[in-house]
């Protein structure tokens, strides 16, 4: 099991406000919001970050994206929505448990800073 901040919120050791769940996968709110809507979806298998994935979580990961599909439609993002994944330290990811990031219910812009 991860010991991350995620590990704790899949293993209930600590609060979230969980959106989805299924045998796999985790969806819950983003506790410092950068969007209306703002929710992650992690994979419940501790992979650190994209790049640790291996071929064996091929599979795991078209499920992630069909999580995200899923969890947008159930917030409604009907005009649209932002699937960020940052790997690493120049990606700006802080969490080392894989996540993607669901932004919508407002424009985006691009290039992303
Ligand atoms: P990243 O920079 O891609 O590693 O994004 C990590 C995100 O995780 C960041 O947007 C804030 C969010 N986050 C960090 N700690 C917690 C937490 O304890 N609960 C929730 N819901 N989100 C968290």
């Amino acid at each position: 099991m991860s010991d991350t901040i995620f590990g704790k919120i899949i293993r209930r050791e600590i609060p979230a406000d969980i959106v989805y769940e299924d045998d796999l996968a985790l969806a819950f709110k983003d506790v410092n919001p950068q969007a209306p809507t703002h929710i992650l979806v992690i994979p419940k298998k501790p992979i650190p970050r994209l790049s640790e994935s291996t071929a064996e979580d091929t599979e795991l990961l078209g499920h992630l994206l069909m999580t995200v599909q899923k969890v947008a439609q159930q917030a409604n993002l009907t005009n649209g929505y932002r699937v960020v994944i940052n790997n690493g330290s120049d990606g700006g990811q802080t969490v080392d448990h894989l996540h993607l990031h669901i932004l919508g219910d407002r424009s985006m812009s691009w290039p992303p800073g």
